[in-house]
């Protein structure tokens, strides 16, 4: 029994599934998760010593790579001060002023400690800014576990959400309504059937948690627009696409301004940081300012708002955004190369540090394209690539992540294994 095996039994028998958070348990891959011992740069070793090359990044967050030495020195040294407070620090200022400076849609920023957080934060302070009830989301997106977010879609346009996790009453849910991603007439549908009911949309301005769906041509400057028609606030979910698929966000590389953006995952260069943040005439109703309540011990924590400080001012190097998209490029278009050559149906899509599989002819541009991939190649691929040393997503319903550090010589051994793999799942 190797020792992940040993510890994956005795996690099981204490934690839930053995892990902090679902996807990690490798139930919709199979097979035992690697424990990880470390990680440096690229890489990742675990518990039984093997090495990988990581398109995780724990999900995204370490966009610098793992233990990234002006990451860790920056953490060191303020948490040599200390580690939380419970009151306010100049660090969180910091942070604030630097999120605003590069995301000019945000007036005013309220630090939290998980997307989760920040997405609820969000969609409460806009049904309290707009006095309004409803929000819609699309299918296939994720916002974090929030229970009005945990909603499967109903039959018609604005029918009441229905819960996709137990615990969740159909009461909570029922204000939530879920519509198909990329599908402007369905939305505009909606407002148009309840023109003064709708909150807020949020969206995924690129879907990360379908696999990686891009918005069509449209999709995004059509949200605005309806949002701005029908008085909703239009909320941008950035938690993983924020500094991640460009140097502005993805807001940034479309050009449209939400009225809410959310963030997490690089912003706290793994630690737990998140953040909502917009316009100042929404923000100024969180409390105590105004009547939308919020708050959390470790929110702005000063150690995790260094992680963050320290990781982003490293995306500003020059040419930062443009060597990484070169080389989630470079892997995206080697794996379509050597599954063609290997006869597979494969395709990939990237933007940015972020990258899509799919094991089918064309990348999907919907929800029910993506559930139309195969699973079963995705998976054989997914553990064929693990016996090779190479780390991605254990779902096929998860985007994949590039880091600064990833060298060529690291996406050409992924590109070389892949070639192996194919040709055993032809
Ligand atoms: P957290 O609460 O996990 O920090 O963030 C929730 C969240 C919100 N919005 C978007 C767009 C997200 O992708 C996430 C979390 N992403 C998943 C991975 N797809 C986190 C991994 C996990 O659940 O373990």
């Amino acid at each position: 029994m190797s020792y992940n095996e040993t510890l994956f039994a005795r996690a099981q028998k204490i934690i839930p599934g053995g892990v902090n958070s679902p996807v990690r348990a490798f139930r919709s891959v199979g097979g035992t998760p690697p424990f990880i011992a470390r990680g440096e740069g690229p890489y990742l070793w675990d518990a039984d010593g093997c090495k990988y090359i990581d398109y995780v990044g724990s999900w995204g967050p370490l966009i610098v790579g793992h233990a990234h030495p002006e990451v860790l020195r920056a953490v060191n040294d303020k948490a040599r001060d200390g580690l939380s407070f419970g009151a306010p620090t100049e660090i969180e200022i910091e942070m604030a002023e630097y999120l605003c400076r590069r995301l000019p849609s945000m007036d005013m920023v309220r630090l939290v400690s998980s997307g989760t957080e920040a997405t609820m934060s969000a969609l409460r302070l806009a049904r309290g800014f707009t006095g309004r009830a409803k929000i819609v989301k699309f299918e296939g997106c994720y916002h974090g576990h929030s229970d009005g977010l945990l909603v499967k879609a109903g039959s018609g346009l604005l029918t009441f959400g229905q819960p996709s996790s137990a615990g969740v009453p159909p009461s909570i849910t029922q204000d939530t309504v879920v519509l198909p991603y990329n599908d402007l007439a369905a939305i505009t549908a909606a407002f148009k059937e309840a023109p003064e009911a709708i909150a807020a949309v949020i969206v995924e301005p690129i879907a990360g948690n379908m696999n990686m769906v891009k918005p069509k041509t449209g999709f995004l400057e059509g949200l605005r627009a309806l949002c701005d028609r029908y008085g909703a606030v239009l909320i941008f979910d950035e938690v993983m696409t924020g500094f991640r698929v460009h140097p502005g966000s993805a807001q940034g590389l479309y050009g449209i301004t939400p009225d809410l953006t959310t963030l997490g995952k690089v912003i706290g260069g793994g630690m737990p940081l998140a953040a909502f943040g917009g316009k100042r005439a929404i923000m100024e109703c969180i409390a105590p300012l105004g009547p939308v309540y919020q708050a959390g011990t470790l929110s702005g924590n000063p150690a995790a708002a260094a992680a963050g400080l320290a990781t982003l001012a490293l995306t500003e190097a020059p040419g930062f955004y443009d060597k990484l998209a070169a080389a989630t490029r470079a892997l995206a278009q080697g794996l379509q190369d050597a599954a063609k050559a290997a006869g597979v149906a494969f395709s990939a899509t990237s933007e940015g540090g972020m990258f899509g599989l799919y094991f089918a002819a064309q990348a999907p541009g919907s929800y029910a394209e993506v559930m139309a991939c195969d699973v079963d190649r995705f998976n054989r691929f997914f553990h064929g690539m693990l016996n090779e040393g190479i780390y991605f997503a254990p779902s096929a319903f998860e985007a994949g992540f590039v880091s600064a550090v990833h060298q060529p010589a690291d996406i050409n051994a992924t590109v070389t294994a892949a070639k192996k793999v194919f040709a055993t799942i032809r």
